[in-house]
């Protein structure tokens, strides 16, 4: 949470962005559509002004980066120390962190940093730190995208139709289309406002909700095959199941799908109706396991992504462990009884469950 106030930020933003010409502007690593929508509609603001502006990713950002009015992108193979040499002028730069807010969840952007003349970062994740010169979270809204909306209505920038796709772009993807509960009616008063600019709505949604390849379709079925339910018990009593799956690197081999087809995977799952809560787990590349996690209403998997060194949203979270899959998955229900009276799997956990009466809720845990 910043210590300072959306208007205290606002000026700071403004006098920010009024200072500098050249600007390197990077969301988090395996970007997704909130940190390219964010970075997009920043870099063509900046544009309108009349400055520079280089946008830096790190992984595939294809799918989300084809949408957007095309902006002058880093290349893939130059090093960040060249930054300053791709600027057409060759001067300093001030270096932007949007979505998230250490610089090395920028990835490959992270040494920016040190070389820039300045550094802002603005986010909306729980996990937040205050790692540049300025540093701005609100973490109960529904993405940077809608931050920056707010706050460029704040310092009076005009918002074009390339800054409304990018950010129309920003909010439905972190919301789920206008759906999951960080949607309040600021942001469907934010979405009103795009639809009115011509943001074609329909189809933005429709290419990043609606959209899949056949390769992500599989993934998801052998997903769902892979899967597990887990019996839980809230404190209020409540029976809830645990959804997960894993998938190692021979599943994806012989499923012909490779990491970027698993992304979508998470939230398709937890439309399981007996899922309270997802999770879905992949062996990445150098034996370690990328754990992604999804809650309906119960759990809070934030808090269990934070015992990993991970983050994210209440409702949406994800960590990486370099342990086996089944100790992971161990540890991961481990974390996640800590929120609950009872879960299946952890006969340590349940002391306090069924309050010794006898309860279906004792029965089911167990
Ligand atoms: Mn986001």
């Amino acid at each position: 949470m910043s210590k300072i106030t959306r208007d205290e930020f606002a000026r700071q933003f403004a006098r920010f962005i009024g200072k500098y010409d050249r600007f390197l502007i990077s969301g988090h690593i395996r970007p997704d559509g909130d940190s390219i929508g964010a970075c997009f509609s920043l870099g063509h603001a900046l544009v309108q002004m009349g400055k520079e502006v280089l946008i830096i990713t790190d992984g595939d950002a294809k799918r989300y980066v084809e949408l957007m009015d095309p902006l002058p992108m880093f290349p893939e193979d130059r090093p960040v120390k060249d930054a300053q040499r791709l600027f057409a002028t060759g001067r300093n730069y001030a270096f932007v962190i949007l979505d998230c807010s250490e610089p090395e969840r920028t990835g490959r952007a992270a040494q920016a940093i040190m070389y820039a003349e300045a550094s802002i970062t603005i986010d909306h994740h729980i996990t937040s730190k205050e790692a540049a010169d300025f540093n701005y979270a609100e973490p109960q809204i529904s993405s940077a995208s809608e931050l920056l909306y707010w706050l460029y209505k704040l310092c009076a920038v005009p918002i074009s139709r390339s800054m409304g796709k990018a950010l129309f772009m920003g909010l439905v993807y972190d919301t789920g289309g206008l759906r999951h509960s960080s949607t309040t009616a600021d942001s469907f008063q934010m979405a009103a406002d795009l639809k009115r600019k011509g943001v074609d709505t329909t189809y933005l949604t429709n290419k990043l909700l609606h959209t899949k390849k056949l390769a992500e379709m599989k993934a998801l079925s052998a997903a769902i095959s892979a899967s597990r339910l887990y019996k839980g018990v809230t404190p209020e009593g409540e029976e809830i199941q645990i959804l997960i799956s894993y998938l190692s690197l021979g599943d994806m081999n012989r499923g012909g799908f490779t990491g970027s087809e698993c992304d979508g995977v998470v939230s398709l799952l937890n439309e399981i109706e007996e899922a309270e809560t997802s999770v879905f787990m992949r062996e990445l590349s150098n034996g370690t396991i990328r754990v992604n996690m999804r809650s309906k209403h119960v759990l809070d998997v934030a808090r269990v992504a934070a015992l990993f060194g991970g983050g994210g949203h209440v409702r949406a979270a994800g960590c990486t462990l370099t342990v086996s899959a089944s100790a992971a998955k161990a540890q991961l229900l481990e974390a996640m009884s800590h929120q609950l009276s009872a879960l299946e799997g952890i006969p340590g956990e349940i002391q306090n469950a069924g309050n010794h009466e006898g309860s279906e809720a004792g029965d089911a845990s167990i």
